[in-house]
C-alpha cells in the first residue's frame, strides 16, 4: 500500500511539472522548473465570459513562456483558498486569482504576504482593509458598465417617448464585485429619472439556468404585461431569459427592453437579430495584459495598483457591421 502512494505522488509529481514543461526554464530539459511559474485560481466556469478568460490566461502563459498551475475551483470560495495554499507551497513566483466573491480572503493573502509572495487580484477585487495584501487588480471598472447600461436605457425611454417603464434586474453571484457595481452604477444613472420603478432584483448567479428561473419567477409574478425592461448582469443569464420569454410568445427587443452585460458571441449575434437592445461590453480578454505585470515583478519592477482595460457599449442605436468576431 506504501509502496502505491509513494508511485502515486510521484506520478503526480510529474503530471504538474509536465503541465509546466515547454516553458522557459533557467535551466536545460524539460522538467526544469520554468523561469516564472505562475499560481492561478479560476473561480470556476459558469459562463462563456469565464471559458473566455480561462482560455485567454493559457494562450498568454504560453505566449510569454511561463510555466502556468491552473486551478478550476467551480464556483467553491473554498477551493480557491486551497489552491492559492498549494501554490504557497509550491512557491510559485506569482499568484493570480479571480475572487468569487470579496470576502473571506485576510488569512490566506496574509500567508502569501508571509510567504513573499506578490498576488494579482484579476476581474473580481476583495473587500480588506489592508491594500497590501494584494500588489495589483487588474478588471473591468464595473461602475462604469452599470451607468452605461443605465444611460442606454434613458436615451432608449427617450427615443420611445415612454411616460413610465417598469424594470427587472437579474444580477450576478451575491457578494461578488461585478454584481455590487453593476447595481450601483446602474442605479446612479438612471435613479433621478422618474419614469422608471425598480420593481425587483434577483440573482442569477451568472448562471444560464438560474436566468432562466429568475425569468420563469418574474413573469408569474408581474405577467408579460408588466415588465417593460430587463436589465441582466451576464450575457449567460439574458440568454436564458429570451428562451423563456421566446416560449410564452415575447419577443424579446420588442415587447421588453433587453439589456446585457459581457459581450459574447452568441448575445452580439441577438443584439444583430433585434432579441437584444444593449450590451455592456465586459472583456474576458485580460490574459495579456496579467502575464506583462508578472513579467514586470519578475524584473523586480514597480507595477501599477489598478489596471481597468478599455471597455464600450453595443446597443441597437450603434452600427455594429464593423463589429470584430467577439473570440468567446
Ligand atoms: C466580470 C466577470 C463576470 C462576467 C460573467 O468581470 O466576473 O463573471 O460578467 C462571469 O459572465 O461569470
Amino acid at each position: 500500500m506504501k509502496k502505491l502512494r509513494i508511485l502515486l505522488c510521484l506520478a503526480l509529481a510529474a503530471l504538474c511539472l509536465g503541465a509546466l514543461a515547454g516553458c522557459n526554464s533557467d535551466q536545460k530539459g524539460d522538467t526544469a522548473r520554468p523561469a516564472v511559474v505562475v499560481g492561478f485560481s479560476q473561480l470556476g466556469s459558469e459562463s462563456g465570459w469565464r471559458i473566455g478568460n480561462t482560455a485567454s490566461m493559457e494562450q498568454a502563459a504560453k505566449d510569454w513562456g511561463f510555466g502556468l498551475m491552473l486551478d478550476n475551483a467551480n464556483q467553491r470560495q473554498e477551493k480557491q483558498i486551497a489552491a492559492i495554499r498549494s501554490f504557497i507551497s509550491y512557491q510559485v513566483d506569482v499568484i493570480v486569482f479571480s475572487p468569487i466573491v470579496e470576502t473571506g480572503w485576510e488569512n490566506v493573502l496574509n500567508e502569501a504576504k508571509k510567504a513573499g509572495i506578490p498576488v494579482i487580484l484579476m476581474d473580481r477585487m476583495i473587500d480588506a482593509k489592508d491594500d497590501s495584501l494584494y500588489t495589483a487588480y487588474i478588471g473591468a471598472d464595473f461602475l462604469a458598465e452599470g451607468r452605461r447600461a443605465g444611460e442606454y436605457l434613458i436615451k432608449k425611454a427617450d427615443d420611445m417617448r415612454a411616460k413610465h417603464l417598469n424594470i427587472v434586474e437579474i444580477t450576478g453571484t451575491v457578494d461578488s464585485t461585478p454584481m455590487r457595481e453593476r447595481q450601483l452604477g446602474f442605479r446612479e444613472a438612471i435613479g433621478g429619472d422618474e419614469r422608471f420603478t425598480l420593481l425587483e432584483s434577483i440573482s442569477g448567479d451568472f448562471l444560464r439556468s438560474k436566468g432562466e428561473e429568475c425569468m420563469r419567477y418574474l413573469l408569474h409574478r408581474y405577467g408579460t404585461e408588466g415588465i417593460d425592461v430587463i436589465y441582466s448582469h451576464n450575457d449567460e443569464m439574458t440568454l436564458g431569459a429570451l428562451d423563456v420569454l421566446e416560449s410564452v410568445g415575447m419577443k424579446p427587443g420588442q415587447d421588453v427592453v433587453i439589456i446585457s452585460v459581457d459581450g459574447q458571441q452568441t448575445a452580439v449575434d441577438a443584439l444583430l437579430e433585434g432579441r437584444i437592445n444593449c450590451i455592456a461590453e465586459c472583456t474576458p480578454h485580460l490574459g495579456d495584459a496579467v502575464m506583462a505585470l508578472v513579467d514586470a515583478l519578475s524584473r523586480g519592477e514597480e507595477i501599477p495598483k489598478q489596471i481597468h482595460p478599455e471597455e464600450t457599449v453595443f446597443s441597437e442605436f450603434d452600427d455594429l457591421s464593423g463589429l470584430e468576431p467577439r473570440g468567446y
